[in-house]
């Protein structure tokens, strides 16, 4: 059967790549064609994201994406995903001649605790989650935007990926997944509302017309054709929410099956059809995003390995030393339980960048608890914690969703970690199945192969190439 290739831009918070794929009826194959670190960078108003370099990245690796896809009947399509919230202003007059106002602010910054109170004092959260059904993080886009200075400049605002597709074509939309993390989406009718920017002082000129994942958002701009090796590229909307591309590669192998997408944040809950939104669920913070194909991805934002990196972040700052992850966690494996000490691990003091040790001492301090000593412990401590928060809301998911969960998908970096995974296992009691570690390249790409024709059905359908092609390993639960 026919296999065609396409290319799928994915930006997490630590890192960039642009990954092929070359998809058939009964393939499913990637390749890496580019990997580049990404990162806070702290300028004196804030903390920012360095878009210009991740664009410019972008287009080297999809240049050579061309090349390598040349002897295979040329690149099909581009899709692009990256985290939720974060967004570039825009000015101009002339829709295709747009300059982009300052630089996007990293959503780890501290100036949202301004904007949400500013935004509850119009909207109490009870109304705002009413309306958009989205679990409370300081830095979703409405709390970043009443804390903005250079908003009354702008005259366009383009999430991330709606950012970098506009720079790669000359058009503007905004594509409906990462649209609903801004918390100006209608959970119901799934259209800007307009009412509440109205009353948040926004105007609604400000955004782009929403687009669902599979419109074509253009072909790549003449004056990058050189740069590119090809002309005429189409970018295809994906579910530009990294989360959304990551459950689209979830292999989902019941109709109870709950999810934990792993990387920086660990993103757990359940697909469901119909968003639920009730004072439990509004109590329990858990929110309705928007998922490929009119789903709702009902979950929470649990701490994620953002705090295992940058507990070793900081030991190479202070020893010179580059951490081995691998060695780490074998050595964490073998620490006895008493040496173990299970912490809140959504205590807000671990948003933001910095000595993460330091704030396991004093959070264990604080409760009474031993604080673990040597690195082994710290880790071990640190995947004992997470998998106790993974386990919390995973039953609270179920109960708030009325579901049973039968088993749960382990997906991302955090899938490659097994320490991680049988503590999850045995901490909620269902069994765990690990994998794909690179699902959301795998949801940009397969939404892309089923725009263009390659491969057909519904998301259940969609996924059965995933475990058909994939390994997947199952940890059971223990005692
Ligand atoms: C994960 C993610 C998550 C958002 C956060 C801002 O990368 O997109 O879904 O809540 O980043």
């Amino acid at each position: 059967a026919a296999v065609t290739t396409y290319a799928a831009v994915d930006l997490g918070a630590s890192s960039g790549r642009v990954m092929l794929g070359r998809i058939g009826p009964d393939t499913l194959e990637l390749t890496e064609v580019a990997r580049f670190p990404n990162g806070t960078v702290n300028l004196p108003d804030g903390l920012h994201w360095d878009i210009v370099g991740l664009y410019q990245h972008a287009l080297n690796g999809l240049a050579e994406a061309v090349r390598q896809a040349r002897e295979e009947g040329g690149l099909a399509s581009v899709g692009i995903d990256s985290w939720a919230v974060d967004y570039g202003l825009l000015k101009g007059s002339s829709p295709g001649r747009m300059a982009l106002l300052g630089t996007p602010y990293h959503y780890r910054d501290q100036r949202t605790s301004r904007g949400v109170e500013h935004t509850h004092q119009r909207v109490p959260f009870a109304e705002l989650y009413r309306r958009n059904g989205l679990q409370h993080l300081p830095f979703n886009t409405l709390y970043q935007l009443a804390a903005e200075d250079l908003l009354w400049m702008a005259d366009k605002l383009l999430l991330i990926p709606d950012l970098l597709g506009y720079w790669l074509t000359g058009q503007q939309l905004t594509e409906a997944t990462n649209a609903s993390t801004t918390g100006l989406l209608d959970v119901r009718t799934k259209a800007w509302d307009t009412e509440l920017m109205h009353t948040l002082g926004l105007s609604p000129d400000l955004f782009a017309p929403v687009a669902p994942p599979g419109t074509t958002l253009g072909t790549t701009r003449g004056e990058l054709t050189e740069l590119l090796g090809a002309e005429d590229l189409p970018i295809t909307l994906v579910g530009s929410h990294d989360t959304a591309s990551a459950i689209v590669g979830t292999p989902l192998s019941t109709p109870n099956s709950a999810y934990i997408s792993c990387g920086t944040w660990g993103l757990v809950g359940l697909e469901l059809d119909e968003p639920v939104v009730t004072d439990d669920s509004r109590r329990a913070n858990f929110t309705n995003e928007g998922g490929v194909d009119g789903r709702i991805r009902f979950l929470t934002n649990v701490m994620g390995t953002w705090l295992l990196s940058e507990t070793l972040r900081t030991w190479e700052r202070r020893t010179g030393q580059e951490q081995n992850l691998a060695q780490l966690l074998a050595a964490a494996a073998e620490v006895p339980k008493e040496r173990v000490s299970v912490f809140d691990v959504q205590d807000p003091r671990f948003v933001p960048p910095g000595d993460m040790p330091q704030r396991i001492a004093e959070l264990c301090q604080e409760q009474q608890k031993p604080v673990p000593q040597q690195p082994a412990e710290i880790v071990r401590s640190i995947v004992e914690s997470l998998a106790a928060g993974f386990a919390e809301a995973l039953a609270q998911a179920a109960q708030l969703a009325g579901r049973s969960v039968d088993v749960v998908h382990m997906v991302g970096g955090g899938s490659l970690n097994a320490l991680l995974c049988q503590a999850t296992a045995d901490r909620s009691g269902y069994p765990v199945i690990a994998g794909p570690v690179e699902a959301t390249a795998i949801g940009n790409l397969l939404i892309q192969a089923r725009t263009a024709g390659t491969i057909t059905g519904t998301l259940e359908e969609v996924r059965e190439l995933i475990s058909r092609t994939h390994h997947l390993t199952t940890y059971q639960p223990r005692g």
